[in-house]
């Protein structure tokens, strides 16, 4: 093992102690095109969308699209590639006067890339159908399809701030649990798994619905593509299984 793969693994295992569910359970997978947001070299890239910008219209604006994706998304990139590049040089020089910071950078960072890559994919111009996998675990999980849409949408919609709405699998209990993660991750809970990310912050929605989250929220369930989802989260159960 070279230093450089020795460094390339210490950041890498830094990435997964910000975002453990996600950055190591799916590393080996396609899962949500996570395998999209990480070249050959371990280098964080920002994936192309699966769709045209205006694919989502009238839901999701173009506009929003073009800006979510191109410059919000590609931040969290850049600031991911700085946030390792720099842990990497503190750890080669031995000098962690500045580690607090950029461990809070690389998990910020960090979320904010692979929440968005999930993001996009769970997205679509075709809905498709839940399979009965899924909303037997919705049904165990919420006691209906109902239930889940309405605890979905409270969540979401009193996310205090900018974050995110979530649809987790929680392997402890084996069930599918609905969070909130404040920023890109704060108030999560480790080990569990997103099936389905909502960003709520105000740059998702504001250009078309203004300070009206409920009805990006509404919009939002609109373009879910549920087949989709439905063979990532089996994906996701057989991970465990
Ligand atoms: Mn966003």
């Amino acid at each position: 093992m070279t230093k450089r793969d020795f460094l390339t693994g210490t950041a890498a295992l830094g990435a997964v102690a910000a975002m453990p569910s996600i950055a190591y359970s799916f590393s080996k997978s396609k899962l949500f095109g996570l395998d999209k947001a990480v070249d050959a070299s371990g280098k964080y890239v920002l994936p192309e969308l699966p769709y045209s910008y205006n694919a989502l219209e009238p839901h999701i604006d173009e506009a929003t699209m073009k800006l979510h994706h191109d410059k919000h998304h590609l931040g969290y990139v850049n600031g991911l590639n700085t946030a390792t590049q720099k842990i990497r040089e503190a750890t080669e020089s031995g000098d962690f006067s500045t580690i607090k910071h950029w461990e809070r950078e690389m998990a910020f960072h960090g979320g904010g890339h692979f929440l968005h890559t999930i993001f996009w994919n769970v997205m679509g111009p075709n809905q498709g159908k839940r399979s009965s996998e899924l909303d037997n675990y919705i049904n165990k999980s919420f006691g209906s399809f109902d239930n889940f849409t309405k605890l979905f949408k409270a969540a979401s919609n009193s996310v205090e701030g900018s974050g995110w709405g979530m649809l987790s699998y929680e392997p402890v209990s084996d069930k599918l649990i609905v969070m909130q993660a404040e920023k890109q991750g704060n108030l999560t809970q480790w080990l569990q798994i997103p099936v389905l990310p909502i960003d709520v912050w105000e740059h998702a929605y504001y250009l078309k619905y203004q300070n009206k989250r409920a009805d990006y929220v509404n919009a939002f369930l609109n373009v879910v593509n549920w087949e989709y989802v439905s063979e990532q989260f089996s994906k996701i159960l057989s991970m465990y299984k």
